[in-house]
């Protein structure tokens, strides 16, 4: 992408050397993707702007703009810089904004070269040394959770101050200068998450009566470290949001009536004595919602496990886990180490104790053929769960995979989330065979989900039906033209098979 003319007329309004008191010193903007049935205000940014307005020094405007709607024009966030005129602009970099910030920066440094630009998020956390190279024009890159450091940095800005090394040291932050040094290898991350605000109970995200859908925290960060997996980076030692603020945020959402609340931590059922508690509130508070709790199959086994299958069974709580695959040679591979009997048997006992689930599944992965995944599906399909849900890989910044990417000979698309293309095992047509099909099962599964029905879930083809099917639609071999990072050359789904067409 790259932002041209429509922003002319006001990309060249003059710009008062005095500092306007009725601007707002810092901009800071989201471009966001989100669900429907999301909040408008990711959490991300709603968990800095509460820490900020409670420890703030200058005027701040925070903005969100949903990539994903169909009125979203990059164009309508230049207008929001230009005319805000910031001292301090501040970007959220995340893989699905990836084809617009670098633009948006560029651009700012163009017409406004005195801003200061600020970035963090994941795509800052989880880069290195090339992010002077990626994103040229920023000033201070911030890794890990961007609370503290964010308004620390901002705070001694605002002062016209210069932050020292020991600073910058402490925060895990990063200016090209330093990362050309050879510096950038901390990430930041709170200790103690008490310090931290509530973006719930500050009304940041403000939450309406009898409100559909919140994310919803208890705990940050993972002990475990799959290799394609950016979150277990930031260090494992996984640290909990004080039960204290936590039944405060649960009494107001039974306040206010919340009908669904996905509970956003990487394993909820690690730690008994923390998510035990959680539960517990959640029964004396004769709360009615419905709960999403992303967990690991092989926890259910220990001796707490029991005592959450109740739980669960008497409340509206659905559970997901992500096994991303049934062979012992990719979970080895990407470090996952499933344990298969556990899983059999826990999944034995969520059947027994009626508890709806989620399988999740990753194609694409390490050692893993056409019919390797297929294998995989079919034994998700055995474990007969509420709903099945199939990704593709995202080879991402920073993990091991994404070191080994050309060992492995992944291309994958920079400008589509990093999603693989291709890898050593399994070929384009393959990939957008499974792609398409895979909508297809996500969207059946959500249905089924929504309706309370029981989902179908349809055979996959076989290897030699799929390179039939796409030589009869493409009239021969179809050699693939696709490059690392670039679209060309790709067929589109549609012309590979239609959910008619699955057997
Ligand atoms: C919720 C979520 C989603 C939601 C987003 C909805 C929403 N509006 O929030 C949905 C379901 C749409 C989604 C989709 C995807 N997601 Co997602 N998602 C998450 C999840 C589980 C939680 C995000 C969150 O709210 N975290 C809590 C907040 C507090 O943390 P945070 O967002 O990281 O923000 C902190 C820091 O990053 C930093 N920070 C953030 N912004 C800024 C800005 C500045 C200036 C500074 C200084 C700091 C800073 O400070 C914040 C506070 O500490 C994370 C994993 C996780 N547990 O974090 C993955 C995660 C963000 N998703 C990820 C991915 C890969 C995806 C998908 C591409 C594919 C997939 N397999 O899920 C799709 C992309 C969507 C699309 N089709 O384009 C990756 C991100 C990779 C990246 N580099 O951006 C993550 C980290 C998971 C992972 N596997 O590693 N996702
Ligand atoms: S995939 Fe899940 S379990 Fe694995 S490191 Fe990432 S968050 Fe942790």
């Amino acid at each position: 992408m790259s932002i041209t003319t429509k922003c002319a007329t006001t990309a060249h309004s003059s710009r008062s050397s005095i500092y306007s008191p009725n601007q707002s010193d810092l901009l800071f903007i989201s471009l966001e993707w989100s669900r429907p049935k999301d909040l408008r205000i990711p959490l991300g940014m709603a968990s800095i702007e509460a820490y900020f307005r409670k420890n703030q020094t200058v005027k701040a405007e925070f903005q969100t703009f949903n990539l994903n709607t169909p009125d979203f024009d990059v164009h309508d966030v230049l207008r929001v810089i230009d005319e805000t005129q910031p001292r301090f602009l501040a970007l959220g970099a995340y893989i699905w904004n990836e084809k617009y910030t670098p633009d948006v920066i560029r651009w700012t440094k163009v017409h406004h070269p005195e801003v200061t630009i600020i970035m963090g998020g994941p795509q800052v956390t989880y880069g290195d040394h090339n992010l002077v190279r990626e994103y040229p024009g920023v000033d201070y890159f911030i890794r890990g959770e961007g609370e503290v450091p964010f308004t620390e940095l901002i705070n001694t800005l605002s002062r016209y101050e210069t932050p020292n090394e020991a600073f910058l040291d402490r925060h895990a932050i990063y200016t090209p200068e330093t990362i050309r040094n050879g510096e950038c290898n901390r990430i930041f991350t709170v200790d103690d998450l008490d310090q931290l605000e509530s973006p719930y109970l500050n009304h940041i995200l403000p939450v309406g009566q009898n409100q559909e859908f919140v994310r919803w925290e208890t705990l940050r960060r993972c002990p475990y470290r799959c290799s394609f997996c950016q979150y277990h980076l930031a260090g494992h030692k996984m640290v909990e949001i004080n039960h204290g603020r936590l039944f405060r945020e649960l009494e107001y959402f039974k306040k206010k009536g919340v009908r669904e609340i996905n509970v956003l931590d990487p394993i909820f059922n690690l730690s008994p004595s923390h998510y035990l508690e959680v539960c517990r509130k959640i029964n004396v508070l004769g709360l009615q919602s419905r709960f999403y709790f992303q967990c690991r199959l092989e926890l259910l086994c220990r001796k707490d496990g029991k005592q959450f299958l109740e739980f669960c069974r008497d409340h509206d709580v659905w559970l997901e886990f992500g096994v991303q695959t049934f062979r012992e040679e990719e979970s080895r591979t990407i470090e996952r180490r499933n344990n298969y009997p556990k899983i059999n048997k826990a999944i034995e006992s969520l059947h027994r104790f009626d508890v709806p689930f989620d399988l999740h599944l990753i194609f694409g992965l390490p050692f893993q053929s056409f019919d390797d995944f297929r294998s995989n599906y079919d034994k998700a399909r055995e474990a007969q769960p509420n709903g099945l849900y199939v990704f593709p890989l995202n080879v991402l910044k920073g993990t091991t995979l994404y070191h080994k990417r050309d060992e492995w000979e992944y291309t994958f698309d920079t400008e589509d989330n990093n999603i693989f293309l291709k890898s050593k095992w399994m070929v384009e047509r393959e990939v957008e065979y499974l792609k398409k099909v895979a909508e297809d099962i996500n969207q059946g599964s959500k249905c089924a989900r929504d309706n309370d029905s029981l989902i179908q879930l349809p055979d996959l083809c076989k290897k030699k039906e799929v390179i039939n099917m796409t030589r009869r639609k493409h009239g021969g071999g179809g050699k693939s033209t696709t490059q690392s990072g670039g679209k060309k050359g790709i067929n589109p789904p549609e012309s590979i098979v239609t959910i008619g067409q699955i057997s």
